[in-house]
């Protein structure tokens, strides 16, 4: 088996009360940070801040997530990446869809953005090219809508690919670089279980879009529905199999809650795939001509 490089690993701070994953464990700012602060010791290459939840309405989450205005958004938000930036000079990514949160967290110290919406407002665009910033553009098949959603299954690696282009397309049209683009297949967001599970098969197709890929599997329901294992927090087996796929797939970075006990799984397995050039050159050398 070919493995690239270690993918880069990008730790969720969740800053609500209802993230499917981990909601309310770090409303407050000081356990946020915290943890922030946890995760850059586990390792973390960067983090990634959101402080409204996706989570999506169905029979494991309930009614799903209240969506926020912004300003209770950015109330959240600042004071945690804030005491963040004042501690670390870590890449800090935004999870945030509206252009007003954007605007105020890069002028904070923000470093990325991660829009879910994948540039859905053009003055998000038309912001994220005017901060020349790594921008993440993620698809989707409706934000808040549950995996089921009575949508085809479709040929879902080509819906994705097309979608991803579109985005692309429209961010091109309003001013950023194809440079600063990474693009993600969105997993969850509307996709029941076997489409996830197809899309991180198949990721390496996506690659054709010339753009690094983020793939954000970690803890997500598709991953609960194979093993049975209902809570999120319990799916690190599950998703350290999707974190697996997805570096196979030649993902560049990783959305991960749980960054510590994946960086040890994928320093364990990279290390076996090079031992296997090493270890034959020793073999060859100890061989007589
Ligand atoms: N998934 C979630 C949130 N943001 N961003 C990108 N780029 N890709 C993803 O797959 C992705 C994302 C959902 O995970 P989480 O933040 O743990 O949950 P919640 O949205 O409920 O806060």
């Amino acid at each position: 088996m070919l493995v690239p490089r270690r993918p880069l690993l990008m730790g969720v701070v969740n800053i609500t009360p209802d993230s499917f994953s981990d909601g309310g464990s770090f409303l407050a700012p000081d356990s946020a940070i915290e943890h922030a602060l946890q995760l850059i010791g586990e390792g973390a290459d960067l983090l990634d801040l959101g402080a409204e939840s996706t989570r999506p309405a169905g029979t494991a989450y309930g009614a799903g997530a209240r969506e926020v205005e912004a300003g209770e958004e950015l109330a959240r938000l600042l004071p945690v990446l804030s005491g963040v930036r004042r501690q670390s000079s870590i890449p800090i990514s935004i999870d945030t869809r509206k252009a007003a949160v954007a605007r105020a967290a890069l002028d904070a110290g923000a470093d990325l953005l991660n829009d879910v919406s994948g540039l859905a407002d053009p003055e998000t665009a038309d912001l994220a090219a005017r901060a020349d910033c790594p921008v993440v553009l993620m698809h989707h098949r409706g934000i808040f809508s549950g995996a089921g959603a009575a949508l085809a299954a479709g040929p879902i690696v080509e819906e994705v690919r097309s979608g991803l282009e579109a985005a692309l397309a429209r961010a091109l049209a309003a001013g950023c670089r194809r440079e600063q683009m990474v693009l993600d297949p969105g997993l969850g967001f509307g996709k029941h279980g076997q489409l996830n599970l197809e899309l991180l098969r198949r990721l390496g197709e996506l690659a054709a879009l010339g753009c690094p890929l983020l793939v954000g599997a970690s803890r997500k329901s598709f991953l609960g529905e194979v093993s049975g294992t209902l809570a999120p927090a319990e799916r690190l087996p599950e998703s350290l199999a999707a974190a697996a796929w997805a570096t196979a797939g030649g993902a560049s970075l990783l959305r991960v809650h749980d960054v510590g006990a994946t960086r040890r799984f994928l320093a364990a397995w990279l290390a076996i795939d090079e031992i296997g050039p090493v270890a034959e050159r020793a073999w060859r050398e100890e061989i007589p001509a």
